[in-house]
């Protein structure tokens, strides 16, 4: 029988179980619209939820102020435009209340209460491998029987404990932001304590100010807050909305948020001080999180200067709106990232503290010992108070997972043993060992760093889909696969090196609850690339997925989806949609044109010490060179830079932001060569133009305003292949001293059958038609084999020590990785970076390939080493140029 066929109704029985197709826990907004989903697809269905109602965490989040913080028109359910016109929100952000009110209204609009057993908590999950269904145990009526069991918990549903000592002893009243009585709390005339400043903290704080005759507020961790300005709904952002609805939403499901603002693409120091200040005043006008997180500079999310700047801004908005300067110190977030930790949404928060009934308590300089009787005793004063509010937080985003019921899928293992070491899924939806279980928002999917409701209807839009194609198809399981997983997690460790999250100690990582694992648990790649990845993981036959069916039918189609660093996969979607005709279709002259046109749209580089142009002599013409100098008082160690482009395109500014960065990283002087190019010039041209250019520039270093003795060669492409030439002639004719080498995806062979070759053919950018393209130009069969072309045919003794960069997806790759294996089974020092989901143009993408930089960072401590400079400690940046831990 199909399972869509069997009963749904609950036995009144405990014994018998109730059969259903799904089982939801929750009936929130996940829960809502699965329920909503499933019937429509003709799954029978029931959500458990322990709540009294529908609502999720707006049934329980009742404290004073408890609002959204994201624009209600945006948090709302799309999926149908007729629910949208029927419910009209009355405020900016809505405030609790209100919320349930919709929710409430929308259970009663699609009658999905009849599906829902409220009061109800499940105590245990069980999968049984005979039958293929999910055996559930529940504290109210009947256990429940389920092909499928889907987790619709929240992210912030299981309060934390208080932590601190006493909390029995206290004889006044106790209350918990995260369980706020349903009939409300008189607090007038109080002494109130509240813990934390949290958002709940933050959104109450004003209102039991109010309240009470005194309120004394316990700060851990001060929070970055921004005024709501709520009201009604902004003029602007509803006019987008009402002329475009579809579009309004479809922009909203494909953005990085899931809200609908543009991509920025001017970065901070491209603006001048007054351009910051108008910007970042109209964010503050705005009232709005994600505008303020995203509509200020392009490197505010991804660099930590970019991002001080914005801290230093707000940071004088307290200072301005708190009258005791020791309580706006205090107040003034100091050891995270603007955006790292949850900012919050405020009204009144500040100007709170200039109120006489007002206290801070800062724990930072006067920890809690302990609650006592009467009321908080610090390290240093006793705080007598009637009521203690804990507004202390959430063991966020696998709290309500793991700890909440025992769950026990393939060959009894449990879900907490397993996720012992941290969460670990296959796209944040599913769990490997755990076949038929699907969490919504789960860790490991965008969830907590996106407006929930896009990514809520996303993921019961797909998973809804799944189940139904898999019926379709006759499959009963589906499970994800160890390699699909693992490439999840090694992805998510991508994504989290883009953003500053890791910088900061939050419940995203959870480090809020002692004892608890901690690593980044959201997925910080964005909404509307996490939804293509979703949808391509169809597209390719449920790629990661094991899916089985009656009389051992099954279908595995295993792999890991996202391969690429997450910015690459971005960079090169980009590229493929515009659907360039390939390089070499263009011609010499042509493809130099659109390389210089292409050029012109990139980052342009941050602000060094100096630019300074010239020529060199060689023996038949001259050279120009760009020289890029420090900030910092010379003299530096010179670098000879060759730039990349095939022997046939570039010049010497065209590596200039990856000059610029370099520059700044290393405090050496670059020195960047336009060697003369093919076809006009070919071979041996260009490899006698590096080397003659190093010579001179090493015999005129002081002059150009660098260190004199021995210089650098860097190359990237095929001006790594000129670097690597120039330090074999160097040697073999008698100078000039190279102290090392830096070699970027060199080219060092001219032979095309490595797998690398066969493997990034094609997709990558650097094809291997491209590749083919300029060696024909570049140099004839027959010259092919000569050392200064093919270096790895070369005596490769006794050359400089050498940092040799490949990409995993480059047609070069095996080529960069055999030149460097050679030299150092000659005895030269070399030192590898394989860098892992990168590509050719990796890390000459400055400011576009943000992962590229722990490669840049290496490449500089490198150079720095050869050159015999000290090593600069990444916490510390020193004047003149920055190596910082953060993606600087
Ligand atoms: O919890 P939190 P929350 N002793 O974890 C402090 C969403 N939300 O309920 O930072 C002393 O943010 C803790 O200090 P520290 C939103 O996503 C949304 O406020 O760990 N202090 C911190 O200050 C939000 O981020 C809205 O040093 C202790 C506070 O308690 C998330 O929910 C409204 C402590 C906890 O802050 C969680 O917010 C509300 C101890 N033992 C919430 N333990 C909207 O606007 C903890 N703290 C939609």
């Amino acid at each position: 029988m199909p399972d869509a066929m069997v009963a749904t109704r609950a036995s009144d029985e405990r014994g018998t179980a109730q059969q259903v197709d799904v089982a939801v826990v929750g009936a929130g907004f996940s829960g809502l619209y699965l329920l909503y989903r499933l019937r429509k697809a003709g799954f029978s269905a029931v959500a458990l939820d322990e709540a009294g109602d529908v609502g999720g965490t707006w049934y329980w989040n009742r404290y004073p102020g408890a609002r959204c913080d994201i624009q209600t028109i945006d948090y709302s359910y799309t999926f149908d435009p007729e629910l949208e016109t029927a419910w009209t929100w009355s405020e900016k952000y809505a405030a609790q209340p209100e919320i349930l009110r919709y929710l409430g209204f929308v259970a009663d609009r699609y009658d999905l209460r009849k599906d829902i057993r409220f009061r109800t908590k499940v105590t245990e999950a069980k999968w049984d491998e005979k039958a293929e269904r999910w055996q559930l145990t529940t504290d109210n009526g009947a256990p429940v029987s389920c092909r499928h069991y889907i987790m619709a918990t929240g992210c912030l549903s299981a309060p934390k404990p208080p932590e601190i000592d006493g909390v029995k002893d206290f004889k006044g009243e106790v209350y918990f932001t995260g369980r706020w009585p349903h009939d409300g709390v008189n607090l007038a005339g109080k002494r109130v304590a509240v813990i934390g400043t949290g958002s709940s903290a933050i959104q109450s704080i004003p209102l039991i100010a109010e309240q009470a005759a005194h309120l004394t507020v316990f700060q851990r961790t001060p929070n970055f807050a921004l005024p709501a300005h709520n009201g009604p709904a902004p003029s602007d952002r509803m006019s987008l909305l009402q002329s475009d609805r579809a579009g309004y939403r479809e922009q909203a499901r494909q953005s990085m948020a899931g809200v609908p603002y543009p991509q920025q693409t001017v970065v901070s120091w491209q603006l001048s001080d007054a351009e910051r200040r108008e910007r970042f005043e109209r964010a503050w006008a705005a009232g709005d999180l994600v505008h303020i997180l995203t509509q200020l500079w392009a490197d505010q999310a991804v660099d930590i200067d970019g991002n001080k700047i914005v801290q230093d801004l707000i940071r004088e908005k307290i200072r301005a709106a708190v009258r005791d300067p020791e309580t706006a110190a205090a107040l003034m977030p100091d050891d995270h990232p603007f955006g790292a930790k949850r900012p919050c949404l405020d009204t009144n928060y500040y100007a709170t503290y200039n109120r006489p009934n007002v206290t801070l308590v800062n724990l930072r300089q006067e920890p809690i010992k302990a609650i006592t009787a009467s009321g908080i005793s610090t390290n240093g004063r006793s705080f007598d108070v009637d009521v203690i509010v804990f507004a202390t937080g959430f063991d966020a985003m696998t709290g309500a997972i793991r700890a909440v019921h025992p769950i026990t899928g393939r060959d009894g293992k449990s879900l907490t043993d397993v996720w012992a070491q941290g969460p670990q899924t296959y796209l944040g939806l599913t769990v490997e060992g755990f076949p038929n279980f699907f969490m919504i928002t789960g860790p490991g999917s965008p969830s907590v760093l996106s407006n929930m409701a896009v990514s809520i209807e996303q993921h019961v839009d797909w998973v809804v889909d799944r189940l139904a194609a898999l019926r379709d198809a006759g499959f009963t399981t589906i499970e994800p696969t160890e390699t699909a997983q693992a490439g999840w997690t090694r992805h998510m460790a991508d994504c989290s090196m883009v953003t500053l999250h890791r910088l900061a100690n939050t419940w995203y990582t959870g480090a809020n609850v002692p004892g608890k694992v901690q690593g980044l648990m959201p997925y910080t790649g964005g909404v509307g690339p996490y939804r293509s990845i979703c949808d391509e993981v169809v597209s390719r036959g449920m790629l990661g997925f094991k899916l089985t069916g009656p009389g051992g039918a099954t279908q595995c189609n295993d792999g890991e989806v996202v391969r690429l660093q997450p910015d690459v996969r971005l960079v090169l979607n980009l590229l493929a949609s515009l659907n360039l005709p390939p390089i070499e279709s263009m011609g010499a002259i042509g493809a130099r044109a659109f390389v210089n046109e292409f050029n012109k749209g990139r980052p342009a580089g941050r602000p060094i010490g100096a630019i300074v142009d010239g020529t060199l002599p060689v023996a038949d013409g001259a050279l120009p060179y760009r020289v890029y100098k420090p900030a910092t008082p010379g003299p530096h160690p010179v670098v000879v830079y060759f730039h990349g482009g095939g022997w046939v395109l570039g010049d010497e500014q065209s590596d200039e932001p990856f000059c610029r960065d370099m520059v700044r990283r290393t405090g050496m002087m670059f020195v960047s060569v336009d060697y003369r190019h093919a076809p006009e010039h070919r071979f041996p041209t260009a490899a006698e133009d590096g080397y003659a250019a190093t010579r001179w520039i090493a015999e005129h270093a002081a002059e150009l305003g660098g260190r004199p003795g021995p210089v650098l060669v860097a190359g990237w492409s095929a001006g790594g292949n000129i670097a690597a030439v120039t330090c074999q002639l160097a040697r073999d004719r008698g100078g000039p001293d190279i102290a090392g080498q830096l070699l970027i995806c060199p080219v060092t062979d001219c032979s095309f059958d490595r797998p690398s070759y066969n493997d990034n053919a094609a997709g990558y950018f650097l094809t291997r038609g491209l590749m083919y393209w300029f060696w024909d130009l570049y140099c004839s069969p027959a010259d092919r084999t000569d050392p200064r072309a093919s270096p790895l045919r070369g005596n490769v003794e006794k050359l400089p020590p050498a940092f040799v960069t490949t990409c995993e997806f480059d047609p070069l790759r095996d080529e960069g990785v055999a030149y460097a294996e050679a030299m150092a089974a000659a005895g030269v020092p070399v030192e590898q970076l394989k860098a892992h989901g990168h590509f050719h143009s990796s890390f000459t993408m400055v400011d576009v390939v943000i992962t590229g930089v722990s490669g840049r960072v290496q490449m500089a401590e490198a150079l720095r080493r050869f050159a015999g400079l000290p090593e600069v400690s990444r916490d510390e940046p020193s004047p003149g140029f920055k190596i910082s831990a953060a993606a600087s």
